[in-house]
């Protein structure tokens, strides 16, 4: 595989992963997942976790994997790259662990003292990806193994903080996001 196709691979099996958070900020809101519980003082998980967020995260998720098996066949002829295409446990595994990978970082951000919106670099840019990764290689371990060679989840590791950087900065310029992490 040369570099270019191992970049688009990487991206094209990450799209799920990447789109649940971003379309969390645009859809969600509403009821906590948490309820308002706290532990020890802190919020669980906080105001920033919501169900709706969660949910419709997790579709936009769901959603994109069936667009990209439904278009792989035509991109793949017109560019003569081998694209992969999601099974239906791996188009739910990408988004939904991408969310809880979001989820178990807020868990962490406020057992450490950071309120809703702080920054914690490093976990904002990997949570989605580590989540999403580890999901799916539980859930759909062959496709996994088959579709994440090495080379493509280097290129995941090094591209993915990147895109988040870049989106993230865009959303906030839009007044989309309040932090432009
Ligand atoms: N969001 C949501 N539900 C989720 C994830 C995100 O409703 N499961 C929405 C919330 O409005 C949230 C916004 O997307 O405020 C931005 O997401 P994120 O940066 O992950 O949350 P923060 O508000 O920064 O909270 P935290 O400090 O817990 O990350
Ligand atoms: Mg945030
Ligand atoms: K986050």
């Amino acid at each position: 595989m040369t570099l270019v196709e191992t970049v688009v691979v990487a991206i094209w099996a990450l799209l799920p992963a990447y789109v649940p958070n971003n379309a969390a900020v645009l859809l969600g809101g509403g009821r906590p997942i948490d309820g308002g519980r706290t532990l020890d003082g802190a919020r669980l998980l906080g105001d920033g976790k919501t169900w709706r967020g969660a949910l419709a995260g997790t579709l936009a998720g769901v959603a994109v994997a069936a667009l990209l098996n439904a278009i792989a066949p035509t991109i793949g002829t017109a560019t003569g790259l081998t694209l992969p295409t999601f099974p239906p446990v791996a188009a739910l595994a990408l988004p939904l662990g991408a969310i809880l990978g979001d989820i178990v970082a807020s868990f962490l951000k406020r057992r450490t003292g950071r309120s809703r919106g702080a920054a914690f670099p490093g976990l904002d840019q990997l949570d989605f990806l580590v989540g999403a990764l580890a999901l799916t290689a539980l859930a759909a371990t062959t496709w996994f193994t088959a579709t994440f060679t090495l080379p493509v989840l280097a290129a995941a590791l090094v591209l993915t903080p990147l895109l988040h950087v870049t989106t993230n900065v865009i959303a906030y310029r839009a007044g989309l996001k309040s932090e432009p992490w």
